[in-house]
């Protein structure tokens, strides 16, 4: 008796908390997460330097855009299913793969061509590059991306 006493009271307080808080992300939500945030730590320095609020490091941009290029696909490998936890991914995703499809590749070209023109060494040369990802980042996520909810 004890024992189940004990064991509905866990039960319920389990309960209480998954009420409470949001349902974990599923494991392939985690891992685009965490490969988009390896993303945007190499988005975002190049960015510094593209707006001019970090001094002009042309090996610097060469590396990291480069980087870039190799990264942008790691997140598209894992977004096989629709989530089944928490996750700003729209159902669209899966409901439209091909316009989805369209944006992945848009962005593709765009780090590729961010890559290329970052070889030449020149704030000139990059700015307009660095625009088309940018662009690209954003008409994906006003597509398929929800708003934060919290
Ligand atoms: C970022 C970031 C994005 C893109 C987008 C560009 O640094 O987190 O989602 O750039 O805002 O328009």
């Amino acid at each position: 008796m004890k024992h189940k006493n004990w064991f509905l009271a866990a039960a319920l307080i389990a309960g209480l908390a998954a009420c409470q808080g949001k349902p974990d992300m599923d494991t392939p939500t985690k891992e685009r997460v965490q490969a988009f945030k390896a993303v945007l730590k190499s988005f975002e320095p190049l960015g510094l330097m593209v707006r001019e609020k970090q001094p002009w490091d042309a090996a610097e941009f060469t590396r990291l855009s480069g980087l870039l290029a190799e990264q942008a696909r790691a997140p598209f490998e894992h977004f096989a299913a629709a989530p089944t936890g928490a996750s700003r991914a729209k159902a669209e995703i899966w409901s439209k793969p091909a316009e989805f499809s369209a944006e992945r590749d848009k962005f593709y070209a765009a780090v590729d061509a961010l890559a290329a023109a970052g070889k030449k060494g020149q704030l000139d040369a990059v700015k307009a590059s660095y625009g088309q990802v940018a662009q690209s980042c954003k008409s994906c996520h006003d597509a398929f991306r929800t708003e934060k909810t919290d």
